[in-house]
């Protein structure tokens, strides 16, 4: 059957191929056209970061043989990442999951074929929700596959095997931002257009550090022709923070009472837009009784930047015409996250910075689908950013999709966190996990995996068989990657971008649009998930899922649409011009609020969880190491040329003085340790670390042995950005 299904694929010139019927398997796909890509020039956005760069892939003698940034593509204009230029070289693996594998009674891991993977994966997850309940069974899901998948999974896992609590990787990532926005603006929308980076003639970037999470967004900052002011607030001096105008190094997690010293500062000397806060926000009164407190000498104390800097970046603000504010993960992973995020729209906000050209409150997305997964993934909120609560949005999902609305869940699902506390407490005996590495990737991963191996049945679903977390798994399902399958993802200026397929999976690897319909008809749910034969088909359920929405897209077509106008952001409704590519939101003032305005949201500021003390007096900071790592390294690990890029082994910055009083040297091994666990690191000594601070990569697995499970109240983020730590040689092993 496999070989039939190959010789199919090899032969296909690039149109429909004729459809497979795979009922040998004894779980019949139905119909299944799959295309590939005829020899010439496709177009793919990239599937890394949520830049979401177009890349054209050559196809030669039906192989993907190289590829070129796209130039007439409105986000990258001709240019790429590292890791953009590599995406195919990782494709070819030797530790590419080529089949499905299924632990045995003596504890390995053996291949088995679908039909056998299949029916376990029915069989084994509905003997235990039979024995402790539907939702004893969960799922953790990803910003790294398409929409089409995402909806589906959300679909089979919600309303097909009846599973309540699923959440995703972006919790991680995103979900501080998603929160924010909800409650400041009514809805989850990044308002900006990445013109916007070269409108501005002053750009904040708060917590983010684009020059290597975002390499091509910078470029895009290079592109500015205004001469602006970039100023960067972050505790270290970043590549960012050395290319900007100014550097703020402000303490670790101070940014809320540095934001309202900031805003107060506005506010004494009447620095705002009476205007627009009087037209278009509630609540700028009691926001302004709130910062009273927060004055430069106070604000100065905690977050450790001088009361003239302070003063300066307030005058710097109002004195622009066109201000624009980012932030990235160093604000979304933090125990008062939320509103930290929300301290910044405040400000962009209370001054008019807001739609207009160069102007804005725009959170940075992560990962390559990011905001599909904060929209389409079903998670935590149902489809089209509805609420499960509602039984009105449950009765539009079930209106558009055909199915009896009963089969929605009425309660909103748990956290990430509390999913695995749920493991933990044994309320979850049941996991799958897609396209995620949480076995490295999640805050103090010891705990993680001691959640594991709690569980009755963990199913790993991914590209590599050798992954922390599928090492793990009783059951390793082998997925496609990224150009092995198409689909849209969303980048991080709400665009819609295609990807296409343009090699084929390795063995029995199978996208995983092509796995939740297997599973669909494994578990018997086939009624609700072979509706759709191709992604194709789902992108216009996607559509209808958004009819009426802010997200509303009921205006793209088709792909071919997509691939014509060079993507296209959400909003785009019928009547909208297809022929603007580059559009912003609010730029009537209007938000998604039922009276449409704008609300300050704010809190006193929390106490920090961990602070350093006399046993632990540094503050272990981490992030990303180099533009040619991603995350848990699954794929940029298997390119020799991103390899060259970056250090081997696990690596700690420490500030030249820290090192010369603690007698470390450059290149020695030291260990860091935090009350989770203590581990070996090589010393790299660099004045971008401040005294009192050190970093870690988070590419390395040894850096989640040490960080605090600990989460933003409102977002449930974790708050990967900081916790106490100590350095001790390793030749004495003594406390230094
Ligand atoms: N090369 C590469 N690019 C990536 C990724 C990758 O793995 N590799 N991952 C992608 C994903 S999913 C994401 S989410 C993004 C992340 O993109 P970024 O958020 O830009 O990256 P990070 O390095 O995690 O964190 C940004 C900065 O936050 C700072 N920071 C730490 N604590 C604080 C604080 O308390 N206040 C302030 N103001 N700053 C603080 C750190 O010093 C760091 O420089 O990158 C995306 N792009
Ligand atoms: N200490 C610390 N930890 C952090 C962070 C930090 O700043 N500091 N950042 C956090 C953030 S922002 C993020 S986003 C997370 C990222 O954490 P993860 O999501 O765990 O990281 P990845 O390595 O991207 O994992 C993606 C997995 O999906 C697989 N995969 C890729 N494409 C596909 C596909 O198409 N299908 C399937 N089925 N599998 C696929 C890959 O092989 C990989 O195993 O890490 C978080 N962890
Ligand atoms: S910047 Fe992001 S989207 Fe662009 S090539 Fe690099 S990883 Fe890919
Ligand atoms: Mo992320």
């Amino acid at each position: 059957m496999l070989e039939r299904l190959k010789k199919l694929i090899y032969q296909t010139d690039g149109k429909f191929t004729e459809e497979l019927r795979l009922e040998e398997s004894g779980f019949g796909l139905g119909h299944l056209p799959r295309r590939l890509r005829p020899d010439g020039v496709t177009r793919a956005v990239c599937g890394y970061c949520s830049t979401g760069c177009s890349l054209d892939v050559h196809i030669k003698d039906g192989k993907a043989c190289n590829l070129t940034p796209t130039h007439a593509y409105p986000v990258n204009v001709g240019e790429a990442c590292p890791k953009g230029w590599e995406a195919l070289s990782v494709l070819n693996a030797t530790d590419r999951a080529t089949t499905p594998l299924l632990r045995g009674s003596d504890g390995t891991l053996k291949p088995v074929d679908w039909p056998v993977a299949l029916k376990t994966f029915a069989e084994r997850f509905k003997a235990v929700q039979q024995r402790h309940g539907a939702d004893s069974v969960a799922y953790l899901s990803t910003g790294q596959i398409t929409n089409e998948e995402m909806t589906l999974l959300g679909i089979l896992a919600k309303f097909g095997m009846g599973i309540v609590h699923g959440d995703g990787n972006t919790r991680q990532c995103m979900a501080t931002a998603a929160t924010a926005y909800k409650q400041s603006f009514g809805f989850d929308a990044p308002p900006f257009t990445y013109a916007d980076f070269e409108e501005s003639d002053c750009l904040v970037f708060v917590g983010a550090n684009p020059c290597i999470a975002h390499p091509i967004m910078w470029q895009r900052v290079l592109m500015n022709q205004n001469n602006p002011e970039i100023i960067v607030l972050d505790p270290r001096k970043t590549e960012t923070a050395i290319a900007a105008t100014q550097h703020y190094a402000v303490r670790p997690k101070s940014d809320l009472s540095l934001l309202y010293g900031v805003a107060n500062f506005l506010i004494k000397n009447e620095w705002i837009d009476e205007d627009y806060i009087e037209r278009h926000t509630n609540s700028f009164e009691a926001f302004s009784r709130h910062v009273e407190e927060f004055t430069l000498d106070r604000v100065s104390a905690v977050c450790g930047i001088s009361e003239t800097q302070i003063a300066e970046l307030a005058a710097l603000i109002h004195r622009s015409q066109r201000v624009s504010f980012w932030w990235m993960v160093g604000v979304n992973q933090g125990y008062e996250a939320t509103r930290t995020a929300q301290a910044i729209i405040n400000l962009a906000l209370m001054t008019g910075n807001i739609g207009r050209p160069g102007t804005g409150a725009n959170s940075i997305t992560g990962q390559c689908n990011a905001m599909g997964s904060r929209l389409y993934s079903n998670t935590t909120n149902l489809l089209g950013g509805r609420m499960f609560t509602d039984a009105e949005h449950r009765g539009e999902i079930a209106e558009i999709l055909g199915i009896g609305a009963e089969r929605i869940p009425a309660e909103d699902s748990w956290a990430y966190d509390q999913i695995i506390e749920g493991v933990h407490e044994g309320k979850i005996k049941g996991l799958w996990i897609v396209a995620t590495n949480p076995g490295h990737s999640w805050i103090n991963r010891t705990f993680f995996e001691e959640c594991m191996r709690k569980l009755e049945f963990l199913v790993v679903q991914d590209m590599y068989h050798s992954t922390e977390t599928a090492q793990l798994a009783d059951l390793v399902l082998p997925a496609a990657g990224w150009g092995e399958k198409e689909g849209t993802f969303i980048n991080s200026e709400r665009r819609f971008g295609l990807i296409r397929a343009v090699a084929e999976p390795p063995g029995e690897a199978k996208t995983d649009f092509e796995i939740f319909k297997l599973i669909g008809r494994a578990w018997g749910c086939q009624d609700i998930t072979d509706r759709w034969s191709a992604p194709e088909d789902m992108f216009q359920t996607i559509k209808e899922v958004s009819r009426g929405r802010p997200c509303d897209i009921t205006g793209i077509a088709d792909y071919a649409m997509l691939e014509r106008c060079g993507g296209i952001q959400w909003p785009f409704r019928p009547e909208d011009d297809e022929t603007a590519t580059e559009r912003r939101l609010f730029e009537d003032g209007e938000y998604y609020h039922s009276d449409g305005r704008a609300q300050f949201m704010f809190e006193a500021v929390a106490p920090n969880p961990e602070p350093t003390c006399r046993q632990y007096p540094l503050v272990l900071l981490t992030g990303r190491g180099t533009s040619s790592q991603w995350h848990t390294q699954t794929r940029t690990g298997k390119s020799k040329i991103l390899q060259k890029m970056c250090p081997q082994e696990v690596y700690v910055e420490i500030n030249p003085r820290d090192a010369r009083d603690l007698s470390i040297r450059p290149g020695q091994q030291v260990r860091v340790v935090t009350r989770r666990g203590s581990v070996k690191a090589n010393a790299v000594i660099k004045p971008s670390v401040f005294s009192g601070q050190i970093f870690m990569p988070m590419h390395y697995p040894e850096t989640n042995l040490l960080t605090l499970k600990c989460f933003d109240p409102y977002s449930r983020q974790p708050s990967y950005k900081s916790c106490a730590a100590k350095l001790m040689t390793v030749q004495t092993e003594k406390a230094t």
